[in-house]
């Protein structure tokens, strides 16, 4: 176990098992039930239980406690009368908040962002993923480190008894901050492979899979693209990013990439040191926004995923919603892209809408090559979309029509390597000319 880890108390380290949970609604607002739905997925996902649950209405947060202190004082006495230690709330709580209540409880308060990035550690797989949680994990500790020593101050926790906790608070940010600036040096040194990687595909139409957590993004692309990407019936199954190539049946291929999922309320600094993971989406030249038909609360869902989308400035990028799961309802998604990543109804058009979507993207344009070798016609067939190749069987000259995946300069590059005398001439993008009238 690294000091970071022994020095800052980790919900991983310990065992989150039977746990209290608490709910509040604010501003005249009901009990937000699928809210704790949700709440209580998550527990599961960290590998704890939801055993008791309190829910409190109030109009706005109490500054001291959240809930007011009465109300904690009855939280206190619940868990105590189960035998519970560990409170999960179902809000973010200020460190004042969380050292109030561990004191009034004498349990462990957990807010959501500490819930959430305690999954994210579970989950984590790869060197990158691990890095990167680690890294999140300390700068959310780091406001709250203060609060932490007045905590292990309280306990006695092996630190002394003449409140040592400011020299050694000190000394522990430093550690803190030293530990974040090693691991970001790490993870640049990592994604700098990822962006050769990805500079290699450059010029390759790209697809994201974005969505809640859960909505089917990791099934969907192992439809897809027959990749063997890990989907699980739990939040955060896929933490790094997975692309694949997708053969259309027109000829070519797009990359798409399955990534990390979003949630309400998305910790902040998981958003952040999560950043390169999410560069995929950001880079994408299409999203594909994939909700879950047969969750009650999917509309909500799809505005968090948009309203994220907005946060790490994919807004602007071409995105359409694919209903997934389509298999576990009556509707037919009228008009709408309606798919079920298990059945594989309504992969077929899902692929055609990309390649639509691809068309539009390609560069096109009407050359004319007064001598067409084979080589040339070999080069331009799978380098672009040919729509139309018409031979004057007198002279011998070709006119083609057709779509270029990296740009008309390489076209022209290509053609200037060549002996024969040619002609470019740049056409609008693919949904704009009426074919035929060319
Ligand atoms: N019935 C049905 N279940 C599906 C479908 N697509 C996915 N699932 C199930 O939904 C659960 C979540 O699927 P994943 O593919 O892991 O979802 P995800 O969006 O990648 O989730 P995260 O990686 O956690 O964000 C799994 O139990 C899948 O088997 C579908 O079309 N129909
Ligand atoms: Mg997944």
């Amino acid at each position: 176990m690294s000091n970071h880890q022994t020095l800052f108390r980790t919900v991983t380290n310990e065992v989150l098992e039977r746990v209290l949970l608490v709910s509040v609604a604010l501003h005249g607002k009901d009990i937000d039930t699928s809210g704790i739905l949700e709440m209580t997925r998550l527990v599961e996902s960290a590998g704890g239980e939801i055993v008791h649950k309190i829910s409190q209405k109030r109009n706005r947060p109490d500054g001291g406690f959240f809930v007011g202190k009465g109300k904690a004082e009855q939280i206190a006495a619940d868990a105590e009368n189960l035998g519970l230690t560990t409170i999960v709330f179902n809000h973010n709580l200020s460190p004042g908040q969380v050292n109030r209540l561990e004191e009034t409880t004498k349990c462990k308060i957990i807010d959501r962002t500490e819930l959430i990035l305690a999954i994210f550690a579970v989950q984590a797989r790869t060197p990158q993923a691990k890095l990167r949680i680690e890294l999140a994990q300390l700068g959310y500790m780091l406001p709250r480190l203060s609060g932490m020593w007045h905590h292990l101050d309280r306990l006695g926790a092996g630190i002394g008894t003449r409140g040592p906790g400011e020299t050694q608070l000190e000394v522990d940010r430093r550690r803190a901050r030293a530990r974040m600036a090693t691991l970001e040096r790490k993870l640049d040194s990592l994604d700098a492979g990822a962006k050769v990687r990805h500079s290699r595909r450059e010029g390759m139409f790209s697809v994201a899979l974005a969505g809640y957590t859960n909505a089917g993004k990791s099934t969907l692309l192992n439809k897809l693209c027959g990749a063997d990407v890990h989907s699980e019936d739990r939040l955060f199954a896929t933490l790094d990013t997975t692309s694949r190539r997708l053969e259309l049946p027109e000829g070519g291929s797009v990359i798409v990439s399955d990534t990390v999922g979003f949630i309400e309320k998305l910790p902040k600094s998981l958003l952040s040191s999560f950043r390169s993971t999410l560069d995929v989406v950001c880079e994408a030249d299409l999203i594909l926004l994939v909700a879950d038909t047969a969750d009650p609360d999917k509309l909500v869902k799809l505005s968090t995923v948009t309203e994220t989308l907005e946060k790490i400035d994919a807004g602007s990028i071409d995105r359409v919603t694919v209903w997934n799961k389509c298999d576990l309802t009556e509707a037919s998604g009228s008009g709408e892209l309606s798919v079920s990543g298990i059945t594989g109804e309504g992969i077929e058009q899902l692929v055609h809408f990309i390649q639509t979507k691809r068309r539009e993207a390609l560069a096109w344009c009407r050359v004319t090559i007064n001598i067409c070798s084979g080589d040339l016609d070999y080069w331009i067939r799978t380098n672009s979309i040919v729509d139309s190749f018409v031979r004057d069987d007198n002279t011998g000259a070709v006119e083609i029509v057709c779509g270029l995946y990296l740009g008309l300069n390489h076209l022209k590059k290509k053609l200037g390597s060549s002996s024969s005398s040619w002609n470019v001439e740049s056409l609008p993008a693919y949904c704009e000319f009426e074919r035929g009238t060319i």
